[in-house]
């Protein structure tokens, strides 16, 4: 049925909008959306995927709700008669921040997709009480601080589903919480599915972030991955993944049963996507509910499991993936490490190669061997990195299971990335090629028709600029940094690690601020902004933070230099940051060191909105820059294959670089009495030692090429023509990277639920 927002308060006998305040708005148009989403039925198919993560990294779901209901203009025409401003509604919803960067924002992508696709296929995850830390910073500096996102009224539903959860010590009772997904312009929905415990005690919180880890009945889903440098910490972890996949493994029995499954056919009812190895513990969990309560044979009940999981890798970076000491299972699960010693028993009688084994020699369970293994497809999230796994990383396994591994290169959301942060953007496309994009976004293709026409150029570049204001404006409101709308934004925002390399990007920094300090200035002032999180364990990201912020203390501050340059580092990163940032930037920086970034799915969303890429071939820059050609691309640094055997032969020493002209310069002014006197001193000498000394990730053999490429990228931004032919290209080749193409090819090639 449909009836507006207006209606639905009539109904009610609410008062009108324009006497209301806006938080009263959004809590009443929270109502309204979930009773429009009431009207929608469930995907029905025989088998039914369940994409069991950790991580969510939802973002705010007011406009995205909207947008899918295909109503985001009508309410805001309705609110707009009515004095009210949909922006200043947007803001009064808290984010939820479920996640801690790619891997949980790709599986929000992914349910987003599965819904609008029709596919039947849900979410499954917890509801942690508190998401991400929320970052503040003091005395240049990333403080931790917790963060409550479930208000009274908020996206969540109750449910009476629940089930017993047995740990060696004790049992807990979940409780589920849903989440409604609904598809773009579709009559069907999904869930997301948030498993939860009864009741959840704050007070467990002591000072920050930390809690009582000895009390894990009252505070299992208190917070997102706890510290996990400890060992109370891992313990936790375990907690917390048995808890999560034990109830999905309960679902998913309960629903197939329900719809005849006699668990004997029960893959032909349910398929496990494992988001990463954190769901891992779902594969013995399912043998053992199979064989202790469905008198199913343990031989029978792993080729079920086998049949109905698969797995994806996120990283190749060894210290990522699981190992958890067997003895730690032992003390929280006991019931499934028989399960885990059976399966290692069956590996070891067929395979003596140390690297496939599921249990080695020092006791430890390395939970993705034990996923290839035992599940029936192993996927990497980009071209390289598939390859990559195939050839190095997992060699020895895909010698065994040649058949197992697969691509699937990742994906975003065009609805959140393109129809709501961007939305004069979109509807300029609609004006060039209509609306067939929404649904197909190759179609996007059809811009390629513009790529000579300056009258498109000319419109581009007044929604660019129109966004830096908007940016802007945002910005001095909510943290009081003033961005100049007239500059050049280049931007790396993404999670802080040594990997991704924001220490390049601050040595470039520096050597800019010594270039304008020495006469060198630059055709047009540059605004570099920086925006993520490092995790509190971390020291050396803590550190790179801290030189970040100790840099803009300095350049913005300095009336020689800030004509010139200004640096930001925007407090507390997220998804509705990045979506106010990312549709106003200009150079999109992508420069993790080759082979190490998975994938990535920041730099689809900026050459989707009209950003040029700047990177590394890593990850899926590859593939963009397979799409849109070298012209269109700005490429640097040395290749994957390289970079592995420099890993292979430890031939990297950076001190070699050090000493090149340009580089020690900027190195050096890490710890110049300028930077001592705004900074801490044993945080900036240990970052340069690191740099000089070890640079694990290789930050200095790329350092002049990616330095030259960055000045090459300015003198261009300068030929308009130029730069807006290449942005067309890049907008017009981002279709491949719509979530939907990834979630009908894992579709198509896995789950073959239709
Ligand atoms: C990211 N991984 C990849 N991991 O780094 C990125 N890991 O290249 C890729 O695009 C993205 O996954 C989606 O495939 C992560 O984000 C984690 O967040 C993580 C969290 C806990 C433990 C290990």
């Amino acid at each position: 049925m449909n009836y507006n927002f207006t209606d639905f308060l009539q109904k009610r006998n609410e008062k009108q909008i324009s006497e209301m305040t806006n938080q009263e708005i959004y809590y009443k148009l929270l109502e309204y959306i979930k009773e429009r989403a009431d009207e929608k039925t469930a995907n029905k198919s025989k088998k039914k995927i369940y994409y069991i993560s950790a991580e969510f990294l939802i973002g705010k779901l007011l406009s995205n709700n909207l947008i899918n209901l295909g109503i985001y203009k009508e309410v805001r025409e309705e609110l707009k008669a009515a004095g009210k401003n949909l922006s200043h509604i947007e803001e009064i919803e808290v984010e939820p921040s479920l996640g801690n960067g790619g891997l949980g924002r790709l599986a929000s992508c992914f349910v987003d997709s599965m819904s609008t696709l029709g596919i039947n296929g849900e979410g499954v995850g917890l509801n942690y009480h508190c998401g991400l830390f929320k970052q503040v910073f003091k005395n240049n500096e990333q403080k931790a601080e917790p963060n409550y996102w479930i208000e009274d009224q908020s996206w969540l539903r109750d449910t009476n589903i629940g089930y017993e959860v047995k740990f060696k010590n004790f049992s807990l009772h979940s409780k589920l919480k849903r989440i409604d997904i609904l598809g773009y312009e579709k009559d069907t929905k999904n869930y997301l599915n948030l498993f939860d415990i009864k009741s959840i005690d704050y007070n467990l919180i002591e000072n920050g972030i930390s809690f009582d880890e000895e009390n894990i009945e009252e505070n299992l889903t208190l917070f997102l991955y706890p510290d996990d440098s400890t060992k109370k910490g891992e313990l936790l972890r375990i907690y917390q993944q048995y808890f999560m996949v034990s109830n999905a493994a309960r679902l998913i029995i309960a629903e197939a049963t329900e719809k005849g499954s006699n668990i004997h056919d029960l893959a032909d009812y349910a398929f496990v996507q494992i988001n990463d190895t954190h769901p891992s513990m779902v594969i013995p969990e399912l043998i053992r509910i199979m064989t202790e309560e469905h008198n199913i044979s343990f031989e029978e009940a792993t080729e079920i499991v086998t049949k109905m999981t698969g797995y994806t890798n996120h990283t190749i970076l060894a210290e990522a993936l699981e190992k958890w000491p067997l003895d730690y299972l032992e003390e929280v699960v006991p019931n499934i490490v028989e399960i885990i010693k059976k399966l290692d028993k069956v590996i070891k009688a067929k395979y003596s190669d140390e690297k496939v084994q599921i249990i080695d020699e020092q006791n430890r369970v390395h939970m993705a061997n034990m996923d290839i293994h035992f599940s029936s497809s192993v996927n990497g999230v980009a071209y390289l990195h598939t390859e990559i796994l195939k050839n190095s990383e997992l060699k020895e396994f895909y010698e065994i299971y040649p058949n197992k591994f697969n691509n699937k290169t990742n994906g975003i959301t065009f609805r959140r990335w393109l129809e709501s942060c961007n939305e004069d953007l979109a509807d300029y496309f609609k004006e060039l090629i209509g609306t067939g994009y929404l649904k197909d976004a190759e179609q996007l293709n059809e811009l390629l028709k513009f790529a000579d026409d300056k009258n498109v150029y000319e419109k581009l570049a007044q929604i660019k600029h129109e966004n830096k204001i908007k940016l802007k404006k945002y910005l001095q409101h909510t943290q009081g940094i003033v961005i100049d709308e007239n500059s050049i934004i280049d931007t790396q925002i993404k999670r802080f690690h040594e990997y991704k390399r924001q220490q390049m990007n601050a040595l470039y920094v520096i050597k800019k601020y010594l270039d304008i300090k020495n006469g060198k200035l630059p055709e047009r002032k540059i605004t570099v902004l920086f925006g993520g999180k490092a995790a509190p364990a971390y020291i050396i990201a803590q550190d790179i933070i801290h030189l970040i912020l100790c840099l803009s203390e300095i350049i913005n501050n300095d009336p020689e230099v800030n004509k010139y340059l200004n640096v930001y580092l925007v407090e507390n990163y997220n998804v509705g940051l990045a979506e106010k940032i990312i549709p106003a930037t200009d150079i999109s920086e992508q420069i993790s060191l080759a082979s190490k970034e998975a994938s990535g799915t920041g730099n689809m969303k900026f050459m989707l909105n009209g950003a040029l890429t700047l990177g590394t071939m890593d990850g899926a820059n590859v593939e963009i820059h397979d799409l849109v050609g070298d012209d269109n691309i700005y490429i640097f640094g040395k290749q994957s294959d390289e970079i592995i055997k420099l890993y292979e032969t430890s031939g990297y020493v950076s001190k070699d670089y050090y000493k090149q002209d340009g580089i020690k310069e900027a190195v050096d002014f890490i710890t110049s009495d300028e930077l001592i006197k705004v900074g801490n001193k044993e945080r900036l000498e240990r970052l340069q030692n690191e740099l000089i000394n070890k640079d694990w990730f290789m930050t200095l053999i790329d350092f002049a090429d990616y330095y030259n490429t960055k000045e090459r990228m300015f003198k261009d931004y300068e030929n308009k023509d130029l730069w807006y032919k290449k942005v067309i290209n890049n907008m017009a080749k981002a279709g491949f990277f719509s979530s939907d193409r990834t979630i009908a090819q894992y579709e198509d090639e896995i789950w073959k639920t239709k």
